[in-house]
């Protein structure tokens, strides 16, 4: 149902995300391809756009580049362009600087800059032409996430005609943080020219609907919005989720399993492997459950001959300040603890600041006894997820923070508090001698969880809700 105009394909249904799904590839004879890049969100919205010969408005990811619209594996693929002071403003700065710390309880400290904010306007603008050129007739469109946040009153604008979906990956925070920002009206008004606006969690939802009327004085009934044009937005939560088959049957690839095998025979034969999987990020708790970890091996809990640390920690904002501290205070934490604590040929932890193809991924979650996910804050945290689906077995322990959205689902874990330390080391003790039983029972739970709600789930009732009203 893509209609070709003069100027441009059109579609009845548009992505517009940050970052295009694809990441460019250039071979050694200079020739260039795309591939689509891995992840929830890709995987969540590809059936979908399929189902819908849709298109995906985003950035390619190289700044000072403009590009034609392209066809990549069957999907419409829309560039939009960001010069390097964008990318610095509107991206590192205004969405990584500004929102993700308010966002996520100020576990760091957010910058106001008031260039930051002009910038995020003009490139939310630029999605909101991009994705009003691109959908059909009364189309619909799912912008995904905080850097976009005025795109759906800005699209609105342009095409009354629109169905407009808008989903929050990350928390929504308590208001008392919100209204630190100088810009907070412009940001809740950006939101409702959505018709539904999803979160991960109800309390997310319920944040923004007391802003909504306590700072835009709007009428609010259950999760509807009625604005002053008749219009109505509602505010759900919408938990998302993964392709738990597509990660189970990953796992039992024969070659994924003899890799898991690999894997601990490279660790020693341990007894007990304890795995945190995350991006590089101050919001994730790597800090904590290292300093955790270093305490019970060196008060003698866990015994460094019988038990690892495996920490893969996925490169990420490199450019952004606070990213650069937080490497720098967990090398240095590694390599304390595994200076005071490791023997040759024996770390206590294994450090990888690297990123892994997805088999890699599923062979370590595969071979690890003990996940351990300890957010100080998380949307939702889709590793803890990623881990139980890979479980195949029954088999291995979560350790799960409280502030992660996946705990409102995953209640078998052992859930923590991260910022107590010492809470944090009694739920890796307690996980590390479960008896297997208790342990098998728990992953049952879990793993009946994570298939029911899985990414299909999410997408489906996000959808039905937003096109059936
Ligand atoms: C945001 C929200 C919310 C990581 N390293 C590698 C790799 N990964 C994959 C994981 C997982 C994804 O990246 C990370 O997702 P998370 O949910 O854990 O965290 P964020 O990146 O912060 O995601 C979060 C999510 O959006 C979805 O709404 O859950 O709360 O913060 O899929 O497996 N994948 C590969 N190599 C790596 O090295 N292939």
């Amino acid at each position: 149902n893509r209609k070709e105009t003069e100027q441009t394909d059109t579609a009845s249904f548009v992505v517009v995300a940050n970052r295009l799904p694809v990441d460019r590839v250039v071979h050694d004879d200079g020739s260039v391809d795309w591939r689509t890049s891995p992840g929830g969100l890709v995987t969540a919205l590809e059936p979908v756009m399929r189902a819908h010969d849709g298109a995906w408005v985003g950035w390619h990811g190289a700044p000072d580049e403009t590009l034609e619209p392209f066809t990549d594996g069957g999907l419409h693929l829309v560039p939009v362009e960001l010069s390097a002071t964008e990318v610095q403003e509107y991206y590192e700065g205004f969405s990584n600087g500004t929102l993700w710390p308010l966002y996520h309880d100020v576990v760091a400290f957010p910058e106001y800059h008031r260039e930051w904010w002009d910038a995020y306007v003009a490139v939310n603008r630029r999605f909101a032409e991009r994705a009003a050129a691109v959908a059909d007739q009364d189309a619909t469109v799912w912008v995904q996430d905080y850097q976009l946040q005025l795109v759906p009153q800005m699209l609105r604008e342009l095409r009354p005609d629109l169905r407009i979906g808008f989903f929050l990956h990350i928390p929504f925070p308590p208001t008392e943080l919100f209204l630190q920002l100088p810009w907070r009206r412009q940001l809740v008004a950006g939101l409702l020219g959505a018709d539904l606006i999803g979160f991960q969690l109800p309390g997310g939802a319920q944040n923004f609907l007391r802003l909504v009327r306590g700072l835009l004085r709007i009428e609010t009934k259950g999760d509807a919005v009625r604005l002053p044009d008749g219009r109505v937005a509602r505010a759900q939560a919408y938990p998302i989720s993964i392709d738990a088959r597509a990660f189970e049957s990953l796992a039992a690839e024969p070659e994924v399993e003899t890799r898991a095998k690999q894997i601990r025979e490279d660790l020693g034969n341990p007894r007990t492997m304890f795995l945190g999987v995350d991006r590089l990020d101050y919001t994730k708790g790597i800090k904590q459950r290292i300093r955790a970890f270093g305490e019970l091996v060196a008060e003698g809990a866990l015994d460094p001959e019988e038990v690892v640390f495996v920490q893969v920690a996925t490169p990420s904002r490199e450019r952004v300040e606070e990213y650069k501290l937080l490497r720098d205070e967990i090398d240095r934490l590694v390599g304390q603890l595994n200076g005071d604590l490791g023997r040759i040929g024996v770390p206590a932890i294994t450090y990888l600041h690297t990123s892994y193809p997805r088999d890699e991924m599923v062979a370590l979650y595969s071979a690890a006894d003990i996940m351990v996910v300890t957010p100080l804050r998380d949307g939702m945290n889709l590793v803890a997820k990623e881990f139980v689906a890979c479980r195949r077995d029954g088999e291995g322990a979560l350790v799960l923070s409280e502030f992660a959205g996946a705990a409102k689902e995953l209640k078998q874990a052992f859930l923590v508090n991260p910022y107590d330390i010492n809470g944090l080391k009694s739920a890796m003790t307690e996980a590390a001698s479960a008896s297997p039983a208790d342990l098998r029972r728990r992953m049952k739970a879990m793993r009946k969880q994570v298939f029911e709600h899985d990414i299909d789930h999410w997408a489906n009732r996000f959808m039905k809700d937003l096109t059936e009203e």
